[in-house]
């Protein structure tokens, strides 16, 4: 068994063997981070997501969540698919813009298999112990841990960048009870300065302040979490996003440094990074579940899927096709997805 000091080191090898791009051990104390976690709850900041709010405890001391736990391995995996130009898309009214993040196969599959190898990998080398794997599957502070894991720091938009990396990629750890010894580096300094590009560029300007987003606003939050209807004030805003958002990624600079992804898995399926609103908007439920089966896109079900088309819709050049595509969809029994057509046909001055 090798000497437990030589095992961060160690355990970064196997991970990079394993496809992960980094890893790290984390500091566990989180006390600061609660402080800000519990202001942005009581500030109402979360919309419809309570799940951030229950299990504070267990978020906020991963030995709470996993009794016994000792130690938190942090790793990232780049996702950047190779995919038609983001920008292109997005500047491209008659088609649909799909977050680089959900292009292909849903990420928590492939991460948790990962994350299962690298804990049997450890297991080969130190003998059983006791560990759980997670990736955005429990509550858990995976940007706080990563930072405290050295991966990076939290920037203005509030996710994890990295120097050489930019923010292309997901978080997954590993809680053991090994006691590992925490890394012990410098943290990485914050390197976003005096440059507020991604607080600037947001549609929808869900940025409260630096470091801080008020997800009602966020467009990936208004895509992916939120049920029912949309605001109003930001349908136009939201322009042809129909699940997720990127801009504020797309125009960080240390994006520049990002590699595109290694794993084939994250390749872009069913030609949805070209796709136009009106195909997806055709789709019937039976198509959307073949489609979707084994990606995040599944975190809608078909009915939200529409509202979010009907969206992009209104706010599409005009057309006939983009009319009849919207007008047979004027019945649909799921009241949100009425009302979004509703406005959208007003939008087309179709009304
Ligand atoms: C809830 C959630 C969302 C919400 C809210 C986002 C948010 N900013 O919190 C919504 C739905 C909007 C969302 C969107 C996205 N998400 Co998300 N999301 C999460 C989730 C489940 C929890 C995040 C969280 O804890 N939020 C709570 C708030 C309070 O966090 P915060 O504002 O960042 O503040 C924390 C720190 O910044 C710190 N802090 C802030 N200010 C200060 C000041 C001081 C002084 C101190 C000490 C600390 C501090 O304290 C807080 C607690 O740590 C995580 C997975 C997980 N379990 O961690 C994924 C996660 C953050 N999401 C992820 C991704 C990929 C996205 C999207 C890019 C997806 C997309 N393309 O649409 C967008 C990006 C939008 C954005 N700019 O954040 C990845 C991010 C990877 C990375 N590189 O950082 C994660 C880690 C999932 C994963 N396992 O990979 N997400
Ligand atoms: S993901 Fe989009 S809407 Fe959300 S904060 Fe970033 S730029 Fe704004």
């Amino acid at each position: 068994m090798p000497p437990f000091y030589e095992l961060p080191q160690r355990i970064k090898a196997w991970a990079q063997e394993l496809g992960f791009a980094d890893a790290g051990i984390a500091e566990l104390s989180l006390d600061a981070d609660r402080d800000h976690l519990q202001r942005w709850l009581d500030e109402g900041l979360h919309g419809q997501m309570a799940f951030m709010g229950r299990d504070l405890d267990k978020r906020v001391h991963p030995e709470g969540l996993r009794p016994g736990t000792l130690s938190v391995i942090s790793l990232r995996l780049d996702y950047r698919p190779q995919a038609e130009a983001a920008q292109a898309v997005l500047d491209d009214g008659e088609r649909a813009y799909i977050s680089r993040y959900a292009l292909g196969r849903d990420y928590h599959k492939l991460m948790r298999g990962r994350l299962l190898k690298l804990g049997a990998r450890l297991e080969q080398a130190v003998g059983p112990h006791g560990y759980r794997v997670l990736t955005d599957s429990a509550p858990a502070l995976e940007k706080a841990l990563a930072r405290n894991a050295r991966l990076g720091w939290i920037g203005k938009n509030t996710l994890l960048l990295n120097r050489k990396a930019g923010s292309w990629f997901f978080l997954g750890e590993i809680y053991t009870d090994l006691p590992l010894p925490a890394n012990a580096q410098a943290p990485s300094s914050n390197h976003c300065g005096s440059c507020s590009a991604c607080l600037d560029v947001c549609p929808t300007k869900a940025f409260v302040a630096p470091y801080r987003l008020d997800a009602r606003k966020c467009i990936s939050y208004l895509t992916i979490e939120h049920r029912g209807a949309f605001p109003l004030e930001l349908r136009a805003a939201i322009g042809n996003r129909v699940f997720g958002c990127d801009d504020c990624q797309l125009v960080c600079p240390w994006n520049r440094y990002a590699q595109p992804t290694a794993e084939a898995d994250f390749a872009p399926r069913h030609g949805l990074d070209t796709a136009k609103l009106v195909e997806l908007f055709g789709w019937d439920e039976a198509t959307w579940l073949r489609k979707t089966e084994g990606m995040a896109l599944r975190r809608l079900d078909h009915a939200r899927w529409l509202r979010n088309l009907a969206i992009g819709l209104g706010n599409a050049p005009r057309s006939n096709e983009v009319l009849s595509a919207l007008r047979a969809r004027a019945e649909h029994p799921d009241e949100a997805v009425r009302e979004h057509v509703r406005w959208a046909l007003e939008q087309q001055g179709a009304g």
